[in-house]
């Protein structure tokens, strides 16, 4: 049975065996330091020349960067181990010399890293970037799952666009054109007639010629759906879940927030109530600023950022201009050149983090709006059935999950936040 790291400090004083890579090594001539991982945690492994066997000895001499190896050792309370414990090696048991490493411990350009991003994801900081992502997922799920929620998958291939046909990855399904899913949005709100509360999880897909430090081509997407909840109830359930959040991550990712250096002071502070200006107050304080802006353009990323620093938290802007805004954004009705809708956007410079709004739920308003949209109306007849057969007001959002990393995690870059990244010029590996 293998020990895992993780779980060392309940093996004090007894002899463990681990299954591992060998991250580093240093060594005096008479004392060789193993730095072993094994996917859970990191120790350093110890080996005193006189008092191991000389095939021991021989074998942790051969171990180089990510050789693989089960190593058995007596665990040691170390209150100057990073981890707090050492392992006394007794035995080592080579599974392969690691040919030689691409990652040498040292400082290397990204886009050589990129390439490398199968190597790259052992490095502790990548290791704990993909926890606390994990830690994220669990902490929305948790949320979710608690407050009445059920979780609706939404398809990946789909006849029409939600977001805008300008970003859609074409595709074929067999005879018919198709496309991959850029929100699950649409399926969302039959699933929310058909179930009150509802939240997708999923890949989503934006053929977006944009090469910005917040852009992807594939990007996870959450996204909760509710009947009989209005805008404003829309954003109380956003602060809630951003909230809990940030705060499950303080709270399960205390040791990973350090090795990426996060400073946590600013987290501490996201608790609701968040703060909520309008469209127009966000204008105005854009002008004063000194910034050149027309009612009706959209926010780039530096406007976001002007916005964000006049407050500690996240900041709602609402009641953005209807003709900006997705087709199914339900106007406000005293004043129908904006929509119940808002953007929730992160503090420190990192940019929209939710978009959301309350719906559309009048049949002929929303026959009025795809003719303006100019989208084929005959993919969207099972949608204009939704307001056809019971309709009610109903609201929700999508959490961009890679955002939400970069902020939490403090990255200057959407692409360590994701395995994997799909980006503009990159599709490997
Ligand atoms: O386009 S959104 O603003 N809104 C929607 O897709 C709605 N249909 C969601 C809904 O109401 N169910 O995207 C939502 C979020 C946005 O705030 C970002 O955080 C993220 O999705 N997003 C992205 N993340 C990474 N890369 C790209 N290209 C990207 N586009 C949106």
């Amino acid at each position: 049975m293998l020990t895992m790291i993780r779980d060392i400090a309940a093996h004090v004083g007894k002899e463990v065996k681990l299954g591992g890579w060998l991250y580093n090594k240093r060594s005096s001539g008479k004392i060789q330091f193993l730095q072993i991982r094994d996917g859970s945690g990191f120790i350093q492994g110890v080996l005193v020349k006189s008092q191991v066997s000389p095939e021991v000895w021989e074998k942790a001499n051969q171990l180089t960067q990510e050789s693989s190896l089960y190593v058995r050792g007596t665990v040691r309370q170390d209150d100057r181990a990073p981890s707090g414990y050492e392992l006394d090696v007794t035995d080592i048991e080579i599974i392969q010399v690691a040919d030689e490493y691409p990652i040498a411990l040292k400082e290397h350009g990204v886009e050589f890293l990129m390439d490398h991003r199968h190597l790259w994801i052992r490095s502790p900081r990548q290791q704990a970037i993909l926890r606390i992502r994990a830690e994220i997922i669990h902490a929305i799920q948790d949320y979710l799952n608690h407050n009445g929620f059920t979780l609706v998958d939404p398809p990946v291939l789909t006849p029409s666009s939600c977001e805008g046909t300008t970003t859609l990855f074409h595709t074929k399904y067999f005879d018919e054109d198709a496309y991959l899913t850029q929100s699950g949005q649409l399926y969302m709100e039959a699933a929310a007639m058909a179930l009150g509360r509802v939240y997708s999880f999923g890949p989503t897909f934006r053929a977006e010629k944009s090469k910005t430090r917040r852009h992807l081509i594939e990007f996870w997407m959450i996204e909760p759906e509710m009947a009989f909840v209005d805008h404003e109830g829309n954003m109380k359930i956003q602060e809630e879940l951003v909230s809990h959040v940030v705060q499950h991550v303080l709270n399960h990712c205390r040791r990973e927030l350090e090795t990426i250096g996060r400073d946590i002071a600013p987290l501490e502070k996201v608790k609701p109530p968040f703060p909520r200006i309008t469209y127009d107050e966000a204008v105005e304080l854009l002008k004063k600023e000194g910034f050149e802006f027309e009612w009706g353009e959209d926010f780039g990323a530096p406007h976001e950022t002007k916005i964000a620093e006049s407050f500690d938290r996240p900041v709602f802007i609402t009641h953005y201009p209807t003709e900006i805004k997705a087709f199914y954004m339900k106007p406000d009705p005293n004043r129908p050149e904006v929509v119940l809708g808002a953007d929730l956007i992160a503090p420190e410079g990192y940019g929209e983090i939710i978009g959301g709004s309350q719906r559309i739920d009048d049949p002929q308003l929303l026959e009025q709006r795809f003719q303006e949209h100019n989208l084929p109306r005959e993919a969207y007849q099972w949608y204009m059935d939704l307001r056809k057969y019971g309709t009610v007001p109903h609201s929700g959002f999508g959490l961009g999950l890679e955002r939400t990393v970069a902020w939490i995690c403090g990255l200057d870059h959407v692409r360590e936040t994701i395995p994997f990244p799909r980006m503009l010029n990159r599709l490997y590996p």
